[in-house]
């Protein structure tokens, strides 16, 4: 079997790419260890920085996300018994953020892909590569209990964090940053209704929490917790009750109680892996970096990633020059420390770390009241939560 870009993982990077590559008449076949159904139905992401809407709208993917996304014009900081608004809308000078789940970004690709008779391989886990440095790589994986290979001009490493395609760049020429965070997000879904139409931040003494919004029927919400901590040791009082004292405040509707659907751990990490290539591999997404998700950056670093690595091969097929190809690493990683950067300090700001101090404390405090009580912070934050500028 041959294709043009052999592509491995159908997350949202792996399937925006080959979405791309279709438009432009280039053939990639994507290789994805997971069911179908499994890959459709992760909760992850739930909301889209003003470039990727504008990307999914360009690409003919905007026909669901005018119907259900849900535009976002400010976040709500809740600390010291306030209620801090942070208008990013006004203060980027007019954009936006969109609730819209990962879940339907990806079925909204599946579907592109399927109906343009997109070649994928479900239950196909990739064993190993071969030859991404000698100018013919191959993919082999398993499909239906027998052994296969993909020969392709290139490798797109969309694997996620922990697929395969990073372990094929030799240890002697990948470094590696990681930073673990001592604590995790109990992340829940409940059938009640948002209090107000914006994404609340609880930045409390005791700990983070947020109430995010998947419907206006469900919410989405999260409670700083130990990092291996077993989402059975919370009860749905014990949920309600943390979540009622981090985020309401008087003069404010209160959190909405309602039926508990989904609640799972995630831990909290900053990991980004550099160079993004090595031969005729190229990573993206989750495979080359990982956020913790408080800046919401996962998925868009994803689709970020995705549309310099698209556009750089259209350059190569289309114009046969490979300028862009060659610095794709660049490219993607002078953005991305920007996006740890924001990341991890957005993280460090509104969570209370074992140990913290008071002066660390209240260092905390001034961070979020300079962010949200000035016009260059709030600047600084809408330009990032909004998204940076993708390097062509
Ligand atoms: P993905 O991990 O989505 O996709 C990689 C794909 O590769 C998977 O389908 C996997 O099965 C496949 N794969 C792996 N190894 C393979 C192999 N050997 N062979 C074939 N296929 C293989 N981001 C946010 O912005 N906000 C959030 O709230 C948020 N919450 C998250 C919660 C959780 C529990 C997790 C894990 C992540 C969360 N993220 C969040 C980050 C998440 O959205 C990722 O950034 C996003 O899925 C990245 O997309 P991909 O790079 O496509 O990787
Ligand atoms: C989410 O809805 O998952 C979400 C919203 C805002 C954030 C992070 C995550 O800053």
């Amino acid at each position: 079997m041959r294709t043009q870009v052999g592509i491995v993982g159908a997350g949202p990077a792996g399937l925006m790419l080959s979405h791309m590559l279709h438009l432009e008449g280039i053939d990639s076949v994507i290789i994805e260890r997971a069911g179908k159904e499994h890959v459709q139905a992760r909760l992850r992401a739930g909301v889209l920085e003003q470039g990727t809407f504008e990307m999914m709208k360009e690409l003919g993917l905007g026909e669901r996300l005018a119907q259900r996304g849900l535009e976002q014009h400010a976040l709500d900081f809740r600390f010291g018994g306030e209620s801090h608004r942070l208008d990013f809308h006004q203060a980027s000078g007019g954009r936006s953020a969109w609730v819209y789940p990962q879940h339907d970004v990806v079925t909204d690709l599946m579907n592109a892909r399927t109906r343009a008779g997109g070649r994928m391989f479900f239950e196909a886990p990739v064993t190993r590569l071969e030859g991404v440095r000698d100018g013919r790589p191959v993919i082999h994986f398993e499909h239906e209990g027998k052994a296969q290979r993909l020969e392709c001009d290139f490798i797109a490493g969309c694997d996620g964090f922990r697929g395969v395609c990073r372990d094929a760049i030799p240890a002697d020429v990948i470094k590696v940053y990681d930073r673990v965070y001592p604590f995790g997000w109990l992340g829940m879904l409940a059938d009640a209704p948002a209090p107000t139409s914006e994404i609340t931040w609880g930045c409390h003494e005791d700990g983070f929490a947020m109430l995010s919004i998947r419907s206006p029927t469900v919410t989405r919400l999260y409670l700083q917790c130990e990092p291996d901590e077993n989402p059975d040791n919370w009860s749905d009082d014990r949920i309600w009750s943390e979540l009622h004292k981090r985020l309401d405040v008087p003069g404010m509707p209160p959190v909405n109680e309602g039926r508990i659907t989904q609640k799972a751990v995630t831990a909290m990490r900053s990991f980004l892996a550099e160079p993004m290539q090595y031969g005729q591999l190229f990573l993206a997404g989750d495979a080359a970096h990982i956020v913790p998700p408080t800046g919401a950056k996962g998925l868009n670093s994803a689709m970020a990633d995705v549309k310099v690595l698209g556009l750089a091969f259209v350059e190569h097929y289309k114009r046969g020059s490979g300028t862009w190809l060659a610095r794709y690493s660049d490219t993607c990683l002078k953005r991305m420390w920007l996006v740890q950067r924001f990341s991890a300090g957005l993280c460090t700001m509104v969570h209370q770390f074992p140990g913290n101090s008071d002066f660390v404390r209240r260092l905390q405090r001034a961070d979020l009241e300079y962010m949200t009580g000035t016009v260059p912070g709030r600047l600084q934050f809408a330009e990032n939560f909004t998204g940076l500028p993708i390097g062509a």
